[in-house]
């Protein structure tokens, strides 16, 4: 009997991965279903590696057997299917604005967020330093959001969604500190996200895969809109 999830791509993912978040976030509003195979990054399986030797979630490895091995690339491809909610309409006013975008923020802003969170894996000194870089890029994009609902324009998209993990991140390497800044409109931004249903659905907790096993079907069903915008969730830890 073929089972039913041999027909979806599989989705290797870590749950608390802000990469592999972005990417559930865009399958999820794009109402494609995947084998969701949650992993440990400190005892990656086999066949995780030998999809992606590179070894980085999230991966998606497509029923042709391509496989893609960057957030981005998930973002898109799973938008380029079905993009009910727009989130590629950014991208398609201002293509190089956009990249321009991503490429600052995948580049010196997570630079600066892990060397600020993660400090003691990098240089504890410079932590405050890092912490002022990344800061200074909050700044902007409070901003932005001052001038408009979403970074993406009048509603959340593609440059919302591929954001939104990483500043929750920042927020959680102190968040006395960072709900004490100047940035009204980026709380808000933030906290609207961390309280609707999108990220509850995308934020559930799933067994580590295990080696010859089925992954778990994401997001469960479809057809009620799990990943629907507009309606409030319950809140995630
Ligand atoms: N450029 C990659 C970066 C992905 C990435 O670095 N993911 C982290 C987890 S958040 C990872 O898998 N690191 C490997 C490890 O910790 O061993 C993407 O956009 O998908």
């Amino acid at each position: 009997m073929v089972r039913e999830t041999n027909r979806h791509p599989i989705f290797w993912s870590f749950r608390r991965c802000p990469y592999a978040m972005r990417a559930r976030l865009a399958v999820c509003s794009a109402g494609i279903q995947v084998e969701l195979r949650e992993i440990l990054l400190r005892d990656k399986p086999d066949a995780f590696l030998r999809a992606s030797p590179k070894g980085t979630v999230p991966v998606v490895e497509l029923v042709d057997g391509t496989v893609l091995e960057e957030s981005r690339d998930v973002m898109h491809w799973a938008l380029s299917q079905n993009d009910p909610d727009g989130w590629l309409d950014v991208q398609h006013r201002d293509p190089d604005g956009t990249a321009a975008f991503l490429d600052a923020l995948d580049g010196p802003f997570k630079t600066h967020l892990d060397r600020y969170k993660y400090a003691s894996r990098f240089d504890p000194e410079a932590a405050l330093k890092h912490r002022e870089e990344g800061a200074a890029m909050l700044a902007k994009f409070d901003s932005k959001l001052a001038t408009q609902p979403s970074l993406s324009g009048d509603r959340n998209g593609l440059l919302d969604f591929a954001t939104l993990p990483f500043v929750r991140q920042f927020r959680i390497a102190d968040a006395i500190w960072f709900d004490a800044q100047p940035w009204p409109h980026l709380h808000h931004w933030l906290q609207a996200f961390l309280e609707s249903r999108q990220f509850a659905s995308v934020m559930k907790k799933y067994a580590v895969w295990q080696e010859g096993g089925v992954g778990v079907t994401f997001p469960e069903a479809i057809e009620n809109k799990t990943c629907d915008a507009s309606k409030a969730g319950p809140s995630v830890e």
